[in-house]
């Protein structure tokens, strides 16, 4: 792992030795693989202060490979050890802990890989790393909870257990697998596409109403047949680089949105009941192919999304659930104005013929989004929101989430690598 390269990581440290050990490179805290970890302190000049301070070392269990001192360029009263130390063995954090109340200033220049491991919930750092998402659903195929309108039908539960295996098997950067629709499914696209399309003209935001023609022509969006998972895949790869996974049920919020900071989306591949075509809490086929295809071709939207994808990457648990929040209130829920008119974002509305005609009606309360206020604000799962946000567009949106997402406290910040796949992580901000 790591962005920097070791080389690289020499050289700043270097660099930092030779300008000035006292100014800004000195504070920033490069990666490194190795158990090394390197630190300058400053110790006021009398006698025994270096035995005192090396003794803290000595108390904590910790090595010493190298160490220098020089006069302080800041006050030539104070003299300035460097030292680099081993991190493997002893507590390096109790020895730090207790230098800098013996110092007057200490900047950590590098720290061993092994502290950022320790304090920071896992998280995938290549698009092939999503496979262990795969075992991880919190519920799906026949294990359908008994207030599921499909909990009685047997065929129906066959049929989610057929759905879930193929989650199951797939591995990245396979063909998704072509499914054979039923009838009877097919009649529940057709009900859910009919409403749908009738209502789209007037209520969905115009980034949605510009690209859905494109999947009419390009990826078989149509009454009469439920487009397959691979080919929308590969038409939103070349649109704005999301792609589809096929996925069993739900995933954990930390997975789930860990998933979009890949331009991954999760998606599930069997449809609704057919009792429920104008509303069911789950995502289906429905739902994610006619409420979230349709913006992830959107380079705006996509790199929104995304960007709430990083800024889950490793978060603490109390700020997952509150992205997760925001990803409801935005992605899920999201309204947005335009010419002074009330327009549907959110993909739950764009898939429910229901919830749709509700969400502009005068019955729900609408608040200005913020996400400070979003991410905190409580709601049901299995009826529709009573309170929706409304945005100024995905600009306005994607500026103030990317302020709230500075606020999550995390010991390092991200990049994404568009040519390896993979999350490089910089330690230090
Ligand atoms: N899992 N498969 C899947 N699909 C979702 O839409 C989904 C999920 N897990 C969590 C989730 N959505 C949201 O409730 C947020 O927590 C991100
Ligand atoms: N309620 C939406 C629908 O009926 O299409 C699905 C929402 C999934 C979060
Ligand atoms: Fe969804």
């Amino acid at each position: 792992m790591g962005t920097f390269s070791e080389a690289g990581a020499d050289q700043l440290i270097s660099e930092a030795k030779k300008n000035d050990l006292g100014g800004k490179l000195a504070s920033i805290e490069i990666e490194e693989s190795s158990t090394k970890t390197s630190l300058i302190f400053s110790l006021q000049e009398e006698v025994g202060a270096l035995a005192r301070a090396l003794h803290v070392f000595e108390k904590h269990g910790i090595n010493l490979f190298h160490i220098e001192s020089r006069i302080s360029r800041q006050n030539k009263n104070d003299h300035e050890f460097y030292v680099e130390c081993d991190n493997s063995l002893g507590s390096l954090s109790d020895a730090i802990k207790q230098l800098r109340e013996e110092s007057k200033y200490i900047h950590i220049l590098s720290r061993a890989h092994k502290t950022l491991d320790e304090s920071v919930p896992w998280f995938p750092r290549k698009m092939r790393d999503l496979d262990e998402f795969a075992n991880r659903v919190l519920s799906y195929g026949s294990e359908l909870d008994c207030d599921h309108p499909g909990f009685r039908d047997i065929l129906y539960r066959k049929r989610r257990k057929e759905f879930a295996d193929i989650a199951h098997q797939y591995r990245h950067n396979q063909p998704i697998p072509y499914v054979t629709y039923t009838e009877q499914e097919i009649s529940t696209w057709a009900t859910v596409f009919r409403e749908l399309i009738q209502l789209y003209p007037k209520h969905a935001c115009k980034e949605f109403n510009n690209i859905f023609p494109l999947l009419i022509d390009n990826c078989g969006y149509n009454e009469t047949n439920i487009p397959q998972l691979e080919d929308v895949s590969q038409f939103l790869q070349d649109c704005s680089g999301f792609r589809l996974r096929p996925v069993a049920g739900l995933l954990s919020s930390r997975d789930f949105l860990g998933g979009l900071a890949f331009r991954v989306f999760h998606s599930t591949q069997y449809i609704r009941h057919h009792s429920v075509p104008m509303y069911t809490p789950e995502p289906d086929v429905c739902h994610e192919l006619l409420g979230h295809v349709p913006l992830f071709a959107d380079p705006d939207f996509a790199e929104f999304s995304q960007e709430i994808g990083m800024a889950s990457l490793g978060a603490p648990d109390e700020y997952i659930t509150r992205l997760a929040t925001l990803y409801w209130f935005t992605v899920e829920f999201g309204l947005c104005m335009e010419n002074g008119n009330r327009k549907a974002y959110g993909a739950g509305l764009l898939s429910s013929f229901g919830e749709l005609q509700y969400c502009v009606s005068d019955k729900p309360s609408i608040m200005p989004f913020d996400p400070f206020r979003a991410s905190i604000q409580p709601y049901p799962i299995t009826n529709y929101q009573p309170t929706y946000f409304l945005a100024e567009s995905f600009k306005d949106a994607k500026e103030k989430l990317r302020q709230y997402a500075l606020t999550i406290p995390r010991p390092f910040s991200v990049l994404y690598n568009p040519y390896t796949q993979a999350i490089e992580v910089i330690n230090g901000k």
